[in-house]
Parts: structure tokens; C-alpha cells; sequence
């Protein structure tokens, strides 16, 4: 038997540049460099040895091809969203000390599809963009000197009949970068060694039997395989250490392994005094070894994997419970890319990720919508995060509404595997997801959903392969399809727990209904443990507004401001603290994320529903909203970080604080002190001053913030755009701020181009606003426009301020002459008491309307 330090050796001086990993009593070459890459198809025949691959570009890995997602509102000329098949070649030796060795390639990801040769035999095909596999390359690698690897990577978009129309997602809100994205490794292990074709999973599997105050028993099952020609008698030695290394628990098997075979060997182990995994207030690890010796006691390999001690419940009363402690699971979703890296992230990228998480307070994390890279179930490990797994089962099973293709159900049935296995140790992994949102295309496209079956196996085969854990799905449609009475294929309750997406106030109806939504799902559920797996809103770090409510957002479009956002989790959050029946609340998404079919805020192919932005240098307002709520830190943040040049001289400052009162300051002078409620405190019509206005806040426990905003307008000159989110400068420099001062009526928008900017929105209904300006007589101008009506006499108001009408039997119609014609009317109001009301009252059953309002002092 070769010694590993030798083969180690041997190896680093073959390769040069690679580098190993010695992991006694395995050798692990890191294949990181050395790659050639071509984009797109080539040529000939670029799977052989003999391939001319001269002209191909160095890489080093991790590598992807693809860069999508950037600031500004058309796509960057450096973005490439190349889809389809590209190659990579290396060149490696086999170390001389690997003769006799068994040999595995593995790959810890490759987007989206991979075939491998290696010297020009074919030695294996992946289909799926997320999972490690590994393929025994003992018989493929020569003896001696070179060989050449090829791997075809090809993340072509699935349609029907394409190369990966049976490979989920076949659809989904983020974008399927291509290539070697996360690392490929060579392995060498002796002939009798611990199985590495288990789904890529460790062929060591872990499972609590029982967990009681001051006992525990494990069982632990590992898969031997003897690759050599003979029976082999061996040892199995399966050790428990604590987190300092010391053996708590041991056992011994010593099975006869014929050839070619694989054998199961179990062990049960006793430990007592436990203890547990506490989620981040103690994440304790004690870890498995299993030790695989010849009958003479050499080494032949090793495995270690962590363990952790803790129970997971649900309860559809109470919510969640780790070992017996109600614990509410609130945290995000995450994908696992980058800006120009893409998905090809580091472990320090995965890291600041688990910084940022823990910052803000969260408690769990939802990996959306796939397996992830190993790091990140050791990051949740090791800092006590509850995470949510799930397999890439997004949107649907087929292209027209039918039932999953074979092939797909293969592929689904894969790529489950893969994840449990791969991940079946974690200790922080408390839900298998089997998909997200699976009939949301069938739902929303009127078509058949033919979902329920591939559900119902999935969940099976979790459940035979990890009965300890618990299922879910995230659920978009329970509801039925427009304008059909029952949903058509029923996946909630199919099963264990759930999570539901629900984005009222941003996608659907308003987020006040988001609590009753939530208790009727109950009410429909009551033995149903339930989460809420999404929700959320965009978020423009450019664009603002001083009132969220002041016009229609448009959830697929532009603009999408900051404060919007605010709004949406500040309500969101006030509804879900309350219900205790939910086990979890998991925000959309913790980052902004790359997905090429989104123009939306003020960027491009981004999702920026994220707390922080895609690079993470900027976290968002709303951040700190949770971070008030969720991490006991004493926390103090102004909001409006970034609107700094102000519309309005009169504006509600807020900060977010856990701190029971805050004081403001305004240019040195005391603005009040206020409570904080659900983490929120806010002063009321703020005044600010002309230029530079410094704003401080302090807590009683001496926290200070503070923020420096401009005001470069007049006190007693008021612009309001009506039923709009951003504001508008017109080409004659007159600055109209967003809608605000308001009190009821609606926002709305007049889609396309139709009619001037300063009348593309509107405020519709029995309304009136409050302007807050110094005492005297105002001019005020209102700018109209009849949106909808197509003849005179339908909408009639009259404007009235102080009591007296100022404008009578107002008809836009009529005095425009027409559907969305511009028209304005003025009249002079007095401001009395720092304010000057208008009220548009309509007459009979009818409605009033303003486009926009300017108030200037006369
Ligand atoms: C969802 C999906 C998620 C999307 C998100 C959104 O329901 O599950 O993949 O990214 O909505 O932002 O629309």
C-alpha cells in the first residue's frame, strides 16, 4: 500500500501548479488550474486527447462563463448571457504512487449539464446544475505520464426537445450560469474504501435514534465497497469525538466484503451527557470517524462528518421547537451568486453571506432554489442556523401542463437523492423541500397541472431516505386559477410542513391582507404546520419617495423605491410576529440576485428584492428594520440613507431601533423624543432648512446615527405629483416631489407615453391634501386630466379649501376637451396654522381627480 505523504507528494510535483489536500488516509488533488475553456460548440472532435486546444483561453476554477446583472436600465455590453454547450480541456499526470489506487473525479458543481472524458473515453454524464457527483476514473487514466480531461458543460435553456428539457428547473426567477463553478477534485483511495458513488453523497450517514436529557444513541451506517479482486476481512472502527477531538463514543464491526460489492455496516452508539446543538447560541459539533482497516490494521481510508445532538419539531398551533424550546425560524432566502463572479463565489463570499444573515439577526436561512455548495450546511453547521434544503423543482414539471416526463421524474428523483445524501449530516438542515411554486405556470397560464404525483414520490423518497427529518414545498397556488373554482391539483398537504409565497402589497392585493391570508390557510390547514417561505418587494437604492402609499407600484417594472420596500416589510413583519401557528418567516431574499428575464428598480437582469444589494456593499434600510427586530444588539438607524437631496422641506424622519425611545436632533436642535414600536420611530412633519441640514439620533444608552439631507427648495413653494412614487424635475428645473400629504383617494398611472410626464399619474377618488407651508395666500395650480371618461358630464368635482369652494364643478373633460388632455386650473387658498387644506369633493356618485399640485406663496 502506498503511503499517502508519498503519493501527496508525488502528486503536488506531477501537477505543478494544483494543489492537494491530504486527508489522511485519502489523497484529494485540487484541480484548480491549468484549465483551457472554449465558449461554445467546437469543432472536431475536442473530447480526444489529441485535440488541437491551443488557441483555447486559460482559466483558473472556479469558472463561468456567463455575467448577468448590472446597474443601469439597459443591459451592459459586458454582460454575456451565452446559453448552450462550451468546453473545458486540463492536462494532469497520474502520480506513480497512484498504481493500485482507485481513482474518482469529482465535481462539486458544473451548471448545467456535464459529460467527462477523460483521454478520450467517456466516463460519466451529470444532469443537474447543483449537485457534487463523482465518476470512478481508475480504468480511464493512464498508467503513466499525461491525461487529458474534457468535460462539455452545457447550460442550454430548457424548452422542448433541447438538451436539458428534462433537467429541472425547467424554469425559474434566476439565471443558470454555465461551467466549472465550483471545484473538481481527484481522489485517490485504496481498492477497499468507503463508497463515493453514493450520490455524491459521503457513504458514512449519521441518524439520532434517541435524544433524551442526559442520553443519546446514534446510529451510524457506512457503505464499504471492495473494488479489489479478492474478499477482504476488515475493520470498520466508528468513533464519536467531541468538538475538542475527544472519543466519547466507539464501536467496532469487522465484515467480509466480497468482491465487487458494496456492504452496509451499522453501528449503534450510546453517548451520554449530550451535548446539544443549540442553534447560534451554542452550535456544538461533535464528529463521526469512521476508520476502514485491512486485517493486518493498515489504514485503508477514513471518513469524517459532523454530528450534531438536537431535536426539530413542528407543531401547527405553536410553530417550532429545537429540543423543546419554541423558537420562531425568521431569516431569508439566498442564491449563491454574485455580480460579474456569478455563481462562481468563493468560501469568503459564502462567509460575509453568513456575517450579513447573522448581522441582521436572522435565525435560519432558506437555500433557494437548489442545492448549494457543501460550505454553506457547514457555515449553517457550525454557526447554528436552521436552514431550509430543497432540490431546483421550480415553477413546473413539463412545458404544456402535463404530468412529469420520465426522464424529469428521473432527473427530480437525482437530484433528491443527491441533496439528502450529500447533505444528510448536517445538523442544521431541518426541512427537505421537495420544489417551489411547481404549478405556478400551469396556474397562472391556464393550462392542466399535473404536479401532484411527482410530488407525492419525492416526498416519499425523502422520507424513506431521512425519516427523521420533515418535508416541505413553498407553495404559490393554492388559490384556483382565474376564474375557476378549486385549485386544479391540489400539492398542499402532500407534504410534512409548508411554506407558503404569498407577496401581498406587491404582486397581489394589499399587504394588510397578508395575516388574514395566512389564518384562512390555517383555518383550511389546522394540522398543518405552516411557514411563510416568501415574501417581499423590490428595492431601487436611487429612487425615492416620501410616502410608499402616494401611487401604484409596478412589481414588474420601474420604479421601484427604497421606501416602498420599507413599507411592505414593516407591515409584512407587524402581521407575522403575531401568528404563532407559523413555524418560520423567511424574507425574499437576503440578496439581490442575477435573473435575465427582470428590468425592474433601476437596474438590469437583477432581482433587487434583496435586504442587501448584489454586491454586497450596501445594506439596504430595510436591513436595519429587521436587524431592530430580530438581533437583541442595541441598534439605532436612520432611514433614508440615500435619499439625501429632499423634495419636501416638511418630512416624517424614522429610524429603526430596539432601543425603547430616541431622541432626534435637527441642526442641533431637540426634535422630540419618541417610542419605537415593532422597532419603528418616527417624527412627524420634521422641518429642515434651507442647504445642509444634519440629523442626528441617540438612544438612552448614549447610540448615536446621523445622516446629512439637502433641502434646496422653498418652504413656500410646494410641487406635488399626484398618485406617483418618484417625483419629477420638469425640462424648466420645476421640481415636483413625489405624491404625499395626502389623505385618501387612490394613486394611479397612465401607462405608455401618451400624455406629458407631469401628467402620467393621477389621484383618484373623494380626496385631500394638507400641505404643510408658512402662513399666507398661496397660488395653487392643479393639473388635470381626464384619464378614463370619453364624454363630458362623468366626473364632476368641486375644489374646495378653507371651507370655500375655490374651484367649481370641475369637468376635466369638458374643459380640456377630451380623453387625457392636459388642462389646469388655479385658484388662491390662504395656508392657516403652518397648513393649507384642499379637498377635491366629488359630486353625485362621481370621483375627482389631480395630476399634480404647485403651491407657491404669492
Ligand atoms: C417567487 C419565486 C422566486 C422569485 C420571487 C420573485 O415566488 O419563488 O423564485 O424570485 O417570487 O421575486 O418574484
Amino acid at each position: 500500500m502506498i503511503g499517502h505523504g508519498r503519493l501527496l507528494f508525488a502528486a503536488l510535483a506531477w501537477l505543478g501548479c494544483a494543489s492537494a489536500v491530504f486527508a489522511a488516509p485519502r489523497t484529494v488533488i485540487d484541480l484548480k488550474s491549468g484549465w483551457l475553456f472554449k465558449q461554445g460548440p467546437e469543432s472536431g472532435d475536442p473530447q480526444s486527447a489529441a485535440f488541437d486546444d491551443s488557441r483555447w483561453t486559460r482559466v483558473m476554477l472556479p469558472h463561468t462563463w456567463n455575467r448577468i446583472g448590472n446597474d443601469g436600465l439597459t443591459r451592459s455590453p459586458e454582460s454575456n448571457s451565452y446559453r448552450g454547450v462550451s468546453w473545458y480541456r486540463l492536462r494532469f499526470p497520474t502520480p506513480a504512487a497512484a498504481r493500485g489506487q482507485r481513482a474518482f473525479l469529482q465535481f462539486d458543481g458544473v451548471g448545467a449539464v456535464a459529460d467527462v472524458w477523460v483521454n478520450g473515453k467517456q466516463v460519466g454524464k451529470h444532469e443537474g446544475a447543483f449537485s457534487r457527483f463523482r465518476f470512478d476514473v481508475t480504468a480511464a487514466l493512464n498508467a503513466q505520464g499525461e491525461n487529458v480531461l474534457v468535460v462539455k458543460a452545457d447550460n442550454s435553456k430548457p424548452e422542448p426537445g433541447s438538451t436539458t428539457a428534462h433537467v429541472i428547473p425547467l424554469s425559474g426567477d434566476f439565471f443558470i450560469f454555465g461551467g466549472l463553478y465550483r471545484d473538481v477534485s481527484l481522489i485517490f483511495t485504496a481498492p477497499v474504501h468507503i463508497d463515493l458513488a453514493d450520490f455524491g453523497g459521503p457513504g458514512v450517514y449519521g441518524r439520532t435514534l434517541r435524544l433524551v436529557d442526559d442520553d443519546a444513541t446514534v446510529s451510524v451506517s457506512s457503505r464499504l465497497v471492495n473494488d479489489a479482486t479478492a474478499k477482504q476481512s476488515v475493520s470498520v472502527s466508528t468513533v464519536i469525538e467531541d468538538g475538542s477531538g475527544h472519543v466519547v463514543a466507539t464501536d467496532e464491526k469487522r465484515p467480509e466484503l466480497a468482491p465487487g460489492k458494496t456492504v452496509v455496516s451499522d453501528s449503534e452508539l450510546d453517548l451520554k451527557g449530550p451535548r446539544l446543538w443549540k442553534g447560534a447560541t451554542d452550535p456544538y459539533l461533535y464528529r463521526i470517524v469512521v476508520t476502514l482497516r485491512s486485517s493486518k490494521g493498515d489504514v485503508l481510508d477514513q471518513v469524517v462528518q459532523p454530528l450534531g445532538l438536537r431535536t426539530m419539531t413542528f407543531d401547527p398551533q405553536k410553530g417550532f421547537y429545537l429540543n423543546g424550546q419554541h423558537m420562531m425560524l425568521v431569516g431569508a432566502s439566498m442564491h449563491q451568486d454574485r455580480p460579474v463572479k456569478g455563481w462562481a463565489i468563493s468560501r469568503s463570499d459564502r462567509e460575509q453571506d453568513f456575517d450579513l444573515l447573522q448581522e441582521m439577526g436572522g435565525n435560519a436561512i432558506r437555500f433557494a432554489h437548489y442545492q448549494h455548495d457543501q460550505v454553506v450546511y457547514e457555515l449553517a453547521d457550525a454557526r447554528g442556523i436552521v436552514a431550509w434544503a430543497e432540490i431546483p423543482l421550480v415553477n413546473a414539471v413539463s412545458f404544456d401542463g402535463s404530468p412529469a416526463s420520465e426522464a424529469l421524474s428521473a432527473n427530480a428523483h437525482q437530484q433528491l437523492n443527491e441533496l439528502i445524501k450529500q447533505n444528510f449530516n448536517h445538523p442544521s438542515i431541518a426541512v427537505w423541500s421537495v420544489g417551489n411554486e411547481i404549478d405556478l405556470l400551469s396556474t397562472g397560464g391556464n393550462k392542466p397541472s399535473r404536479a401532484a404525483s411527482l410530488v407525492r414520490s419525492l416526498n416519499t423518497l425523502a422520507k424513506q431516505l431521512d425519516p427523521n427529518r420533515q418535508t416541505t414545498l413553498a407553495d404559490c397556488c393554492e388559490q384556483p386559477a382565474k376564474g375557476e373554482q378549486k385549485p386544479r391539483d391540489m400539492l398542499v398537504g402532500l407534504t410534512d410542513v409548508l411554506g407558503y409565497n404569498r407577496y401581498f402589497g406587491w404582486y397581489t392585493g394589499k399587504v394588510e391582507d397578508l395575516g388574514p391570508a395566512l389564518d384562512a390557510a390555517h383555518a383550511r390547514h389546522p394540522q398543518l404546520p405552516i411557514s411563510v417561505s416568501e415574501y417581499g418587494a423590490g428595492s431601487a437604492l436611487t429612487q425615492h419617495s416620501d410616502n410608499p402609499l402616494g401611487g401604484p407600484i409596478n412589481s414588474h417594472g420601474r420604479p421601484h423605491p427604497e421606501a416602498f420596500q420599507l413599507r411592505l416589510h414593516e407591515e409584512s413583519w407587524r402581521q407575522l410576529r403575531e401568528r404563532e401557528y407559523l413555524w418560520g418567516a423567511f424574507i425574499w431574499n437576503m440578496f439581490d440576485f442575477a435573473s435575465d428575464s427582470r428590468n425592474e428598480g433601476d437596474l438590469t437582469d437583477i432581482n433587487e428584492k434583496g435586504m442587501v444589494s448584489y454586491d454586497r456593499s450596501v445594506k439596504k434600510d430595510v436591513f436595519y428594520f429587521y436587524k431592530a427586530n430580530w438581533n437583541p444588539a442595541s441598534t439605532l438607524h436612520l432611514v433614508g440613507r440615500r435619499y439625501i437631496d429632499r423634495a419636501y422641506g416638511v418630512v416624517d424622519v424614522k429610524a429603526y431601533s430596539n432601543a425603547p425611545q430616541v431622541r432626534l436632533l435637527v441642526n442641533g436642535h431637540d426634535a422630540g423624543t419618541v417610542a419605537c414600536e415593532v422597532g419603528i420611530c418616527v417624527w412627524p412633519a420634521v422641518h429642515l432648512m434651507p442647504n445642509l441640514n444634519q440629523i442626528v439620533a441617540k438612544t438612552p444608552a448614549g447610540l448615536t446615527d446621523s445622516i446629512e439631507w439637502m433641502y434646496s427648495g422653498s418652504p413656500s413653494i410646494v410641487r406635488i405629483k399626484a398618485g406617483d412614487l418618484s417625483g419629477l424635475v420638469t425640462p424648466d428645473g420645476a421640481r415636483y416631489g413625489s405624491d404625499n400629504f395626502f389623505s385618501s383617494g387612490e394613486g394611479r398611472v397612465i401607462a405608455g407615453d401618451a400624455v406629458p410626464a407631469l401628467y402620467s399619474s393621477y389621484r383618484v377618488g373623494a380626496f385631500s391634501y394638507d400641505v404643510p407651508v408658512p402662513d399666507g395666500e398661496y397660488t395653487v395650480t392643479a393639473r388635470l386630466i381626464e384619464p378614463t371618461e370619453t364624454s363630458a358630464g362623468k366626473r364632476v368635482f368641486d375644489v374646495v379649501s378653507n371651507r370655500k369652494v375655490v374651484l367649481s364643478a370641475v369637468d376635466p373633460f369638458k374643459l380640456s376637451g377630451g380623453t387625457l388632455k392636459p388642462v389646469e386650473r388655479s385658484f388662491t387658498a390662504r395656508a392657516m396654522n403652518g397648513h393649507l387644506q384642499i379637498e377635491f369633493r366629488p359630486r353625485a356618485d362621481m370621483t375627482a381627480v389631480v395630476s399634480a399640485l404647485e403651491i407657491i406663496r404669492k
